[in-house]
């Protein structure tokens, strides 16, 4: 039986990793932070079958202390401060957790057991102020956000342990992933959530940000499984994982509302731009510059060819479905919601 430690567990990716090493028999292990409420974020449900450790990515002797105790085979880093916008908010902390965070835990493995495989998250946030259309694991980066910044640092820092010490240390540089268990704050989130609660009647409107800027969305659950197959090669490598598709903010909120019915109309442009039911006419969306970034990265579009050849890695659940899947759920909630504050 495998030993894995997973960094970043309660989270999204986290989450859903675990569920699959699991399912492979692996002995798994997790790193939490400490909160005054003991909190198990996405892993609830399987809390019984993980290993907790408390540990956090700015404390080296925590990381070292984690790989004494997993005698991790694998390690996966997923653990960051991963929401854009709060990095311009917390540069610094971002910094310590998404960049320095990575040589600890490189440090830890070499220092535990340098034979364990690693793997980093990195991402297509890398890629900003895109230099070619579509993106590839040759493509030049330009970031244009603190976190994208600090990402870099952990990126190469990754490559440079692998070339200096023979590390087995690889990076996914996933493109946006999405899911059920998304954080609200995302944008997907944010919108899945709204519709729910506009189409179920307990909010009148949504407001977002910038509505032309375009992403490559896929479903975590396809993505964990893309980090796991990068640490089953022969040989440790980077790679790109996207769905070579790209979609505005403002096709996603489309494609959302269509799902329960509403066909939403556009009037007005930029920060002046809403969104009406065309069924009764009422604003179901408003653009506020609050939402908008002092930079901001205008499309994503990756090419996964490589990770198709090499890892043998496609993606399974396509974007009509992501966004089913994300708004069928968030009905369900918002219904027990409702229901709940009905008992009261
Ligand atoms: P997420 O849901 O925000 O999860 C982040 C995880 O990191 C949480 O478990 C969080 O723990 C943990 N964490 C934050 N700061 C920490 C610290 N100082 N010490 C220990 N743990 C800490 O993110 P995700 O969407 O699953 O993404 C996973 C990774 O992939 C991240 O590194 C992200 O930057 C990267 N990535 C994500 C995407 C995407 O589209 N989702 C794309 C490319 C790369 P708490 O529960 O305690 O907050
Ligand atoms: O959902 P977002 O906040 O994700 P973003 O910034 O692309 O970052 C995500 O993907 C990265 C991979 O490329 C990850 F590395 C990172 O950890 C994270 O998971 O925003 C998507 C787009 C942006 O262009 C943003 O300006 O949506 C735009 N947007 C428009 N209105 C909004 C909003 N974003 C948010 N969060 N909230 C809005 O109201």
């Amino acid at each position: 039986m495998k030993n894995t430690l997973i960094t970043g567990i309660t989270g999204q990716d986290g989450s859903y990793l675990a569920e699959l090493l699991l399912e492979k028999g692996y002995n798994v292990y997790g790193i939490m932070r400490r909160k005054s409420v003991v909190d198990y974020g996405n892993v609830e449900h399987i809390k019984d079958k993980i290993h907790f450790i408390y540990a956090d990515m700015t404390d080296v002797i925590s990381l070292i202390s984690a790989m004494r105790i997993s005698q991790a085979d694998e390690v996966y880093n997923l653990a960051a401060q991963s929401f854009v916008a709060t990095s311009w908010e917390q540069p610094i902390a971002t910094a310590d957790i998404d960049a320095a965070g990575v040589t600890n835990m490189l440090e830890a493995i070499r220092t535990v057991k340098p034979s364990a495989h690693f793997y980093q998250a990195s991402t297509s946030e890398m890629f900003g102020l895109v230099q070619e259309m579509p993106q590839t694991e040759k493509t030049p980066f330009y970031p244009r956000s603190p976190y994208g910044v600090a990402k870099l640092y952990g990126h190469w820092i990754t490559k440079n342990y692998r070339e200096s010490y023979g590390l087995y240390a690889c990076s996914g540089i996933l493109f946006n992933h999405e899911s059920e268990r998304r954080g609200k704050e995302f944008v997907t989130r944010k919108i899945t959530d709204a519709v729910a609660r506009i189409k179920q009647g307990i909010q009148e409107y949504m407001e977002l940000g910038n509505m032309d800027s375009k992403r490559d969305w896929g479903h975590s659950k396809d993505y964990v499984r893309a980090m796991w197959l990068m640490l089953q090669q022969e040989t440790p490598d980077d790679y790109v994982i996207a769905t070579n598709e790209t979609r505005t903010v403002r096709e996603f909120v489309e494609t959302a509302f269509a799902h329960v019915g509403i066909q939403v109309k556009w009037q007005g442009e930029g920060v002046d731009e809403v969104g009406i039911n065309a069924e009764n006419g009422q604003v179901i969306v408003k653009v506020n510059k609050k939402f908008f970034r002092p930079a901001e990265v205008d499309v994503l579009l990756g090419n996964p060819a490589k990770a198709e050849e090499k890892l043998g890695w496609t993606r399974e659940i396509p974007f009509a479905e992501l966004v089913t899947r994300m708004v069928d759920n968030d009905m369900s909630l918002v219904a027990e919601e409702i229901k709940i504050a009905n008992l009261k």
